[in-house]
């Protein structure tokens, strides 16, 4: 049986990689920006949009999916792929990141997690094996292990349980795992920003097989040198030969960073999150949508921008629109997310054509140019 996951690197350059990914569900170009649909739908975008800008691999979320519509459910239907009728990959996350966005209601012990509905008085309780299981349930190309999710700037005792938890439930969530010939099991590396935790981390975790590893417990808040510091810390250390996922990152300027440090992967709910407040991504920085210059401006969000927002809108129009449509959300959605897609095709293309260095200039010279 050959393995769920082959990692082709065609290119290099410094620590920067161009590769493919074949997964069960078709190759992916990496680098390669993954957009969230966190429970089993992408806000405001439709999988059928996803999939004519080219998206090859996306993200759902084990905690939203467990609670509705259930991994039963989705056992029985045969999966997540049939029953959001997708053709292309899919990779869950475990749950983890909920302990930070749900804090409020999450208890952690060394058992697992014990999450109180946001919806109603229900009570969740995720151990490795259980978050394993509907993940096996739910059937992705790559699954992610339940790691101990502290905020960044947790510091220790607290911060060295969670990182050592973290590898304690990795063994957990190995033995647990059913569904090895068709789903990949990826490890997340702790520590916070502590670079000892983070190295301890990484040893740990290396001596577990695995097809691929995530970088988790970034993005949180830490200021840039030190979050920058430690991808480079991991990227450094990790195998070579397998593909590195950076956890919640999306900002256009950290992703173009990251991969030129040698991240292959990353999501992030930003794109679209910013798009429903009217804020539209562009090669000169963000342009918001709601202020009263876009009133006056006749040309798309972005010149050459072959999405659908681009091909058949004016900033103008969209403008007048957000006032009153929500539709005007879901085109600045479409454009973002095209956006990044895009921006990873090109950053892969030029890694490829060996002229990163030129890409990286035209992109951070335009980005950071003023406006007028
Ligand atoms: N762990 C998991 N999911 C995540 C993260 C993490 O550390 C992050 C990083 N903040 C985003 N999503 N399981
Ligand atoms: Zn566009």
């Amino acid at each position: 049986m050959a393995k769920p996951l082959e990692f082709t690197i065609l290119a290099t350059h410094n620590f920067a990689r161009a590769s493919i990914m074949r997964l069960p569900h078709g190759e992916v170009k990496t680098p390669v920006y993954m957009p969230v649909g966190t429970k089993g739908a992408m806000k405001g975008v439709t999988y059928q949009e996803m999939d004519d800008m080219g998206c090859k691999l996306l993200l759902a979320n084990t905690y939203h999916l467990a609670y509705k519509p259930s991994g039963d459910l989705l056992e029985k239907i045969g999966g997540l792929h049939k029953f959001i009728n997708w053709k292309n990959n899919i990779l869950t996350d475990s749950g983890g990141f909920q302990m930070v966005s749900l804090s409020q209601l999450s208890e952690v012990t060394e058992d697992g997690v014990t999450f109180e509905s946001p919806y109603d008085k229900s009570t969740m309780h995720l151990r490795p094996e259980d978050s394993i299981h509907t993940q096996n349930q739910i059937g992705a190309d790559i699954i992610m292990a339940l790691d101990d999710v502290v905020r960044t700037t947790t510091v220790r005792p607290r911060m060295k349980e969670a990182s050592e938890r973290t590898t304690r439930w990795l063994d957990r969530d190995i033995a647990a795992h059913r569904r090895k010939n068709d789903q990949n099991l990826f490890p997340i590396v702790q520590g916070g920003v502590d670079p000892n935790l983070r190295e301890q981390s990484l040893n740990d975790l290396i001596q577990r097989e695995a097809n691929g590893y995530a970088i988790g417990g970034l993005a949180g808040g830490e200021d840039k040198f030190d979050f920058w510091k430690t991808v480079a810390q991991c990227t450094a250390k990790l195998p070579n030969d397998k593909p590195r996922y950076l956890m919640g990152v999306g900002y256009p300027v950290d992703v173009v960073v990251c991969s030129c440090l040698g991240v292959d992967m990353f999501d992030c709910v930003f794109s679209t999150r910013t798009a429903r407040f009217g804020t539209a991504f562009t090669d000169y920085g963000f342009l918001k949508i709601k202020n009263h210059q876009a009133a006056n401006i006749f040309q798309p969000i972005q010149d050459k921008c072959q999405c659908q927002a681009c091909k058949s809108y004016t900033q103008s129009y969209l403008h007048y629109l957000i006032a009153k449509e929500e539709v005007a959300c879901h085109l600045i959605s479409i454009h973002n997310l095209n956006y990044l897609i895009q921006l990873m095709l090109n950053l892969h293309q030029s890694i490829i054509n060996g002229k990163l260095i030129e890409f990286v200039n035209e992109f951070l010279r335009k980005w950071y140019k003023k406006e007028g």
